[in-house]
């Protein structure tokens, strides 16, 4: 018997499925896989803010790749729309079953493959946390590179299909080079599987790279070839006061250029930062309040503190500093950035534009991006933090109806007129599609809908997600 209430009888505005879908389903995954109480699966049709809302007839939860493709069979044959999740840890909406979708679970895909010590990878699940292939990694004298606030919960699989970037971009790179080889299934089934791991391997498209950052638009990932870093122990952690967010983003032009070992850093103002200690109850880290801080991260594997200290010497720009090199020291630090996602929250769903611009206009963007918002909402506060070494800012706005655009278009459109990119890390999801034409030309949107034709013809996989209608 499936593990599911009466599917004739759908709650209000659930979708209603084509009959015996959900027993088919059951007959892949088995019937315990297969969910259909509302409040079972309560958590995955809303995102991590509570912004973006949903409803599903079903979360159904295969358990390998070939679960995966009998359940997506299914869907393509009887015209059922997909929408994938892993950690729903997303921030766009891109993982929520917006229009009564059926919810495609990933996490039960939690296999890790041997370390090759060789080659330094590894092939893991779509389901692995983050955290868990760090273990993995760690455990045999590697570690992978990105790396995210998250880490607990987010998901190789949505880590691959969002293009992640994360706290250590600026010196390893994104999701997508990381990225070896990829396993995936199409809507109809088919799975594409090139997880050799081959450092030379120029046989046609870059299917891997195509599908990285598509959003489970054009397939859904269940397992991906990842290269991996050198661990390096020796790390030390420092977050350091000014007075103006020029000095701050021209300090860490210098570090990056003088500090070969320099992991991260990242941005915070004055507001952030106390809110975060008001929300956590911790103290600040200085007696004096300062406008605007950065943390940087160094690791290597001698004492990367002296090469630290002598760049940091060298900016006099730079107001008081604290330094950690002990793993509670530096995770004390590393709070006050990571907890700005969770103490706006508790202000209640915000908009995230997660944007880059130019480091040359940066600043600019600093100083402006609060009264476009202050124009258009004058009753809503906006929240700045980011990851400066790559020119992205996290600008977040609370104090807004979730329906409500209008500052999200007024801050996209500062932003490409600035140069810069809608979406640094996040993706589009359903939150910027309404803008991708502020950075992509008609040409290239045409080529976007011309793949997703191609790859998923009914527009079953993550409808509503990236292409605009
Ligand atoms: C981060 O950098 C994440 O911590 C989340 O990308 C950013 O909450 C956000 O807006
Ligand atoms: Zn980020």
């Amino acid at each position: 018997m499936v593990a599911m209430s009466d599917p004739t009888a759908p709650e209000p505005g659930v979708r209603r499925l084509p009959a015996g879908v959900l027993e088919r389903f059951a007959g892949v995954v088995g019937p315990e896989h297969v969910r259909t109480d509302p409040e079972v699966n309560a958590a995955q049709v809303v995102d991590w803010t509570g912004r973006f809302r949903g409803s599903t007839p079903a979360v159904v939860r295969p358990a390998d790749v070939e679960e995966v493709a009998g359940v997506l069979a299914v869907c393509t044959e009887a015209g059922v729309p997909v929408v994938p999740q892993g950690g729903n840890t997303g921030l766009v909406g891109g993982s929520v079953p917006r229009a009564g979708e059926v919810v495609l679970d990933l996490n039960r895909l939690t296999e890790i493959g041997p370390v090759d010590v060789v080659t330094a990878q590894v092939t893991a699940g779509a389901g692995v946390t983050l955290a868990s292939l760090q273990a993995r990694a760690g455990a045999a004298g590697f570690a992978y590179a990105v790396d995210l606030a998250a880490r607990d919960t987010a998901t190789v699989g949505g880590t691959v299909a969002t293009n992640a970037g994360g706290l250590h971009l600026l010196r390893w790179g994104g999701t997508r080079q990381q990225l070896l080889g990829i396993e995936a299934v199409l809507a109809d089934g088919r799975v594409l599987r090139h997880l050799g791991g081959l450092a030379k391997d120029n046989t046609g498209y870059d299917l891997a790279g195509l599908l990285c950052g598509s959003e489970g638009t054009l397939a859904v990932v269940t397992a991906a070839r990842l290269r991996l870093i050198p661990r390096l122990d020796a790390r030390v952690v420092a977050l350091l006061a000014f007075d103006e967010v020029s000095q701050a983003i021209e300090a860490v032009s210098r570090w990056r250029r003088s500090v070969g070992c320099l992991d991260a850093a990242e941005l915070l103002f004055a507001d952030g930062l106390a809110l975060v200690c008001e929300h956590e109850g911790r103290r600040p880290p200085f007696t004096t309040e300062w406008p605007v801080y950065v943390l940087v991260e160094a690791s290597s594997d001698g004492d990367p503190t002296d090469a630290l200290a002598v760049a940091v010497g060298a900016e006099p720009a730079v107001r008081e500093v604290a330094v950690a090199s002990d793993d509670h020291g530096r995770a004390a630090l590393w709070a006050y950035r990571e907890d700005h996602t969770v103490a706006i929250n508790a202000l209640g769903p915000p908009h995230k534009l997660d944007v880059t611009l130019p480091l040359d206009r940066l600043a600019r963007f600093v100083g402006e991006v609060r009264s476009r918002v202050g124009v258009v909402a004058p009753q809503a506060r906006t929240w700045l933090f980011g990851h400066v070494g790559d020119g992205n800012l996290h600008v977040n706005v609370t104090g807004l109806d979730p329906d409500d655009e209008t500052v999200d278009e007024a801050v996209l459109e500062l932003v490409a007129s600035l140069g810069g990119s809608i979406s640094a890390e996040h993706g589009i999801g359903v939150a910027k599609r309404r803008w991708l034409h502020l950075n992509r030309s008609d040409a290239e949107i045409w080529a976007f809908a011309a793949i997703k034709r191609a790859l998923d013809p009914q527009g079953l996989l993550n409808p509503g997600v990236l292409l605009p209608d």
